[in-house]
């Protein structure tokens, strides 16, 4: 059964009626070497049970470790895994690099973003695509519906996530149209919708999931949020949240956050 909230009655006019959708999955991966050797044979598998929707995976990799050579040796035996390199940018930019060059070389239907390393269960993606086929236009995993939770999180980790998404997007940005602002795990219809957004001024970190959200709800598109448990990575090192090695940028990602949340609050006073 699956937890709606947020929605807004449906209007119909976009139901699709089951027409075939190209859906493009789009990952960022930086060092997921561990990880990117176990997704890409998994996605294989899913995508093979769904053969009316073709699905093309696009890797936004930054990565100096084995990563891209992984992606590349599946992208030869498989068109539809795509890898597009690139130097060390930010996880904000390079989803923002990723669904730049997604629209514009294949023209898909719908943009699923998600993260490499088993956070979310990719096996959502069907459900998130028939929500869309239904007629809503922005799918979000959360781990605030009920249902929802997070999995092998420590203290601090979980002190860090509610800052984030409920002291500064819930209150301070009062970001009332989603329950969880920061997820990456989200499918959004192109046309009407992802095609309105205009890239310039995006965050570069990781408070770009947040605006993101924040720019879509200026359009007013009908959201759905679903139930997620999000596990803690099994394999490979965290680079977005808090990590010793990546001081630097997380303090420069922290400041940019609440930067953003203070501009939403008031671009929407
Ligand atoms: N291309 C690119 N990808 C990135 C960058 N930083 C992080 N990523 C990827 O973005 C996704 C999210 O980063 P994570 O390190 O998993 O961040 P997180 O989920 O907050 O942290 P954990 O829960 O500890 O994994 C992963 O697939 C990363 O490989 C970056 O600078 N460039
Ligand atoms: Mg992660």
């Amino acid at each position: 059964m699956v937890e709606q909230r947020f929605c807004k009655p449906s209007i119909g006019v976009r139901f699709s009626g089951g027409a075939p959708m190209h859906i493009t999955h789009l990952i960022p991966t930086y060092n997921e070497a561990e990880n990117v050797v176990l997704l890409i044979p998994s996605l294989q598998k899913l995508y093979s049970k769904n053969p009316k929707n073709e699905f093309t995976t696009v890797f936004v990799d930054d990565s100096n470790d084995n990563t891209p050579k992984i992606i590349n040796a599946f992208q030869k035996k498989d068109k539809s895994i795509k890898l597009i390199t690139g130097p060390h940018r930010g996880l904000g930019a390079a989803v923002i690099f990723g669904y730049k060059y997604t629209l514009k070389n294949f023209k898909p239907d719908i943009v699923v973003t998600n993260e490499a390393d088993f956070a979310y269960d990719h096996a959502k993606i069907p459900l998130m695509v028939k929500l869309i086929e239904q007629g809503f236009d922005v799918v979000v995993a959360s781990r605030h519906v009920p249902g929802g939770t997070t999995m092998g999180w420590t203290w601090s980790r979980h002190l860090n996530h509610w800052a984030a998404n409920t002291l500064f997007a819930d209150w301070i940005a009062r970001g009332n149209y989603v329950s969880d602002h920061n997820g990456a795990f989200r499918a959004i219809r192109v046309k009407g919708v992802l095609d309105q957004i205009k890239w310039k001024g995006f965050p570069t970190g990781f408070a770009f999931f947040n605006y993101l959200l924040f720019k879509l709800h200026q359009i007013n598109p009908q959201f759905y949020e679903f139930p997620t448990v999000y596990s803690f990575r099994a394999r490979g090192e965290s680079k977005v949240s808090f990590n010793l090695k990546y001081l630097t940028s997380y303090l420069k990602n922290v400041g940019e956050y609440i930067w953003v949340c203070l501009k939403i609050r008031r671009l929407s006073s």
